[in-house]
C-alpha cells in the first residue's frame, strides 16, 4: 500500500481525503506541521512556494482551497481562511446583501512531493452562494455553498460532496497520477 503524509492543520480536509484515498489503496497520515503561506493572487503559487520551503519531509503533499465568488471578483479566494475566521459566513451573506447573481467556485490545488520531485493537481467546481445559512455537516464555507445542479448546500448533502467536491476531483487526479507512477 502506498504511504503518504498530508500536511494539515484542518482534521476536515484530512478525513475527506484519507476518505477518498484509502479506497484507492494510498494510505496517508496527517503532519500537523505548520509551512509559509505566502499572499499571493492565486493558490498556485501559494502551494508552490509552500512545497518548495518543505524541505525535511519527503512523500507527502499539501492542499490549499478557497472559495471564490464571481460578483466580487473572486473574493474572498486566496484570502478564504482569514476571511471565514474574521466576517464568517454571515459576513459573506452580507456582502451578497442584494447582488443577484451569485455564481461561485471552489478551488483545490494539491501539490505533492515525491522522490524529490513535485506534481501539481487541481479540482474546481461551480456552484451559487444559497440566501442563507444551511446544513450542519462538512465545515468551513459548506453551509453557504450549493453546487450547480442541485438545491442543498454542501453541509446538507455531505455525501454529494465526497462525490463532486474541489477537493475529490483534485484527489481523484492525484490517485490516478500515483498509479501510473506506481509508487
Ligand atoms: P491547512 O492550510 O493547514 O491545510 P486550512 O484550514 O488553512 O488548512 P485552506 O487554506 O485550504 O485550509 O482553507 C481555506 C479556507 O477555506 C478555510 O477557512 C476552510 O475552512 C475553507 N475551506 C477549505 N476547503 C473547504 C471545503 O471543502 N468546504 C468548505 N470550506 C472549505
Amino acid at each position: 500500500m502506498i504511504k503518504l503524509y498530508f500536511i494539515t492543520t484542518n482534521r476536515y480536509k484530512f478525513l475527506e481525503a484519507k476518505e477518498f484515498l484509502t479506497k484507492h489503496g494510498i494510505h496517508i497520515e496527517q503532519k500537523t506541521k505548520r509551512y509559509p503561506e505566502i499572499q499571493a493572487e492565486n493558490l498556485d503559487d501559494v502551494v508552490k512556494y509552500a512545497i518548495e520551503n518543505i524541505s525535511d519531509v519527503n512523500n507527502f503533499f499539501i492542499e490549499d482551497s478557497g472559495l471564490f465568488i464571481k460578483a466580487l471578483r473572486g473574493f474572498p479566494g486566496v484570502y478564504s481562511k482569514y476571511v471565514y475566521n474574521t466576517i464568517g459566513l454571515e459576513g459573506i451573506l452580507k456582502l451578497m446583501n442584494g447582488i443577484k447573481s451569485r455564481e461561485a467556485y471552489f478551488i483545490s490545488v494539491i501539490g505533492l512531493k515525491i522522490d524529490n520531485k513535485i506534481h501539481i493537481f487541481k479540482g474546481k467546481v461551480e456552484g451559487y452562494i444559497s440566501n442563507e445559512i444551511r446544513g450542519d455537516k462538512g465545515f468551513g464555507y459548506d453551509p453557504i455553498f450549493i453546487p450547480r445542479g442541485y438545491n442543498k448546500t454542501f453541509a446538507e448533502d455531505y455525501e454529494l460532496k465526497k462525490k463532486i467536491s474541489h477537493r475529490k476531483l483534485a484527489l481523484e487526479k492525484m490517485a490516478m497520477f500515483l498509479r501510473k507512477l506506481r509508487f
